[in-house]
């Protein structure tokens, strides 16, 4: 096993504290324009070591194939108010030269058995260490307000049950899941009145155009 993780995950945090502040400062140019962010937020965190174990043991991973076998030790979320948000991040992905794009998933028109919907990017990120550049993968789950929502309950009813759901349950989560995509397809539907409605309410703490709703910023 790995002998001192602090050192093999070092690069894997600096990735991922780097592009958290690059994506929050997407949101930033837009508000800056005066022009509704396609990020709602953005988080992001390193795979804790025994959920790494884990799917090592899971996905019979070896050692040396780690970092080129798993794709999600570095991972980071952008939350969009819009399906069609999400694509023009995807957009604003696909044109940055600091970053490349090695795989991309669209768990939204093919969702998951599960229920479970987002677009996944795999990149790769070259880190600067004393020791020189080192690329690193890591994985980028974009996905709305409403698929966070269903995923982050989905996932913690996983803690209980060990992905073993009985069989009700795995429906209802299915049900909720159509139920969660319906009201993005609703809320895209009147997307335009909302927009406007956004540029109308009162400003909050010196956000140019955004309601107190939609001013928050995860990292403030
Ligand atoms: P768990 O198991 O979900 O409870 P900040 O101070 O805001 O810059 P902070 O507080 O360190 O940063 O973390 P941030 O950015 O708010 O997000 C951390 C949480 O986001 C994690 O919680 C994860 O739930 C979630 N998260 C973000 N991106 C990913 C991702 O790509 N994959 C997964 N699996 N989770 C993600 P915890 O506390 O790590 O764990
Ligand atoms: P975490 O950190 O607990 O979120 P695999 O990882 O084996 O599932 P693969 O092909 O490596 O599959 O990657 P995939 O399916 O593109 O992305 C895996 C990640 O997507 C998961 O990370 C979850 O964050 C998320 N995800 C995928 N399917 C579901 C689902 O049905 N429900 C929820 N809530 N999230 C899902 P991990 O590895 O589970 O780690």
């Amino acid at each position: 096993m790995i002998a001192n993780w602090d050192q093999f995950l070092l690069p894997y945090q600096q990735a991922v504290s780097e592009l958290k502040v690059k994506l929050r400062g997407i949101r930033k140019q837009f508000e800056n324009q005066n022009q509704r962010p396609p990020i709602e937020f953005v988080t992001g965190r390193v795979k804790p070591v025994p959920s790494i174990e884990e799917k090592m043991t899971r996905r019979h991973v070896a050692e040396e194939r780690l970092e080129k076998d798993m794709q999600d030790i570095a991972g980071l979320r952008i939350m969009c108010q819009f399906v069609e948000d999400i694509y023009q991040v995807v957009d604003l992905l696909r044109q940055r030269t600091d970053l490349t794009i090695l795989e991309e998933r669209d768990y939204i028109h093919n969702e998951k058995p599960s229920g479970y919907r987002s677009y996944h990017i795999v990149i790769e990120y070259p880190v600067q260490l004393v020791t020189g550049e080192k690329k690193i993968l890591a994985e980028i789950q974009v996905r709305t307000l409403a698929m966070n929502f269903w995923a982050t309950i989905e996932h913690s009813l996983n803690y209980k049950y060990q992905g073993a759901f009985p069989e009700q349950l795995s429906q209802r989560l299915q049900r909720a899941a159509e139920a969660a995509f319906k009201l993005d397809t609703e809320m895209s539907e009147i997307r335009e009145e909302i927009q406007e409605a956004q540029h109308y309410t009162p400003k909050s703490g010196g956000q140019p155009g955004m309601s107190p709703e939609t001013s928050h910023d995860k990292e403030d």
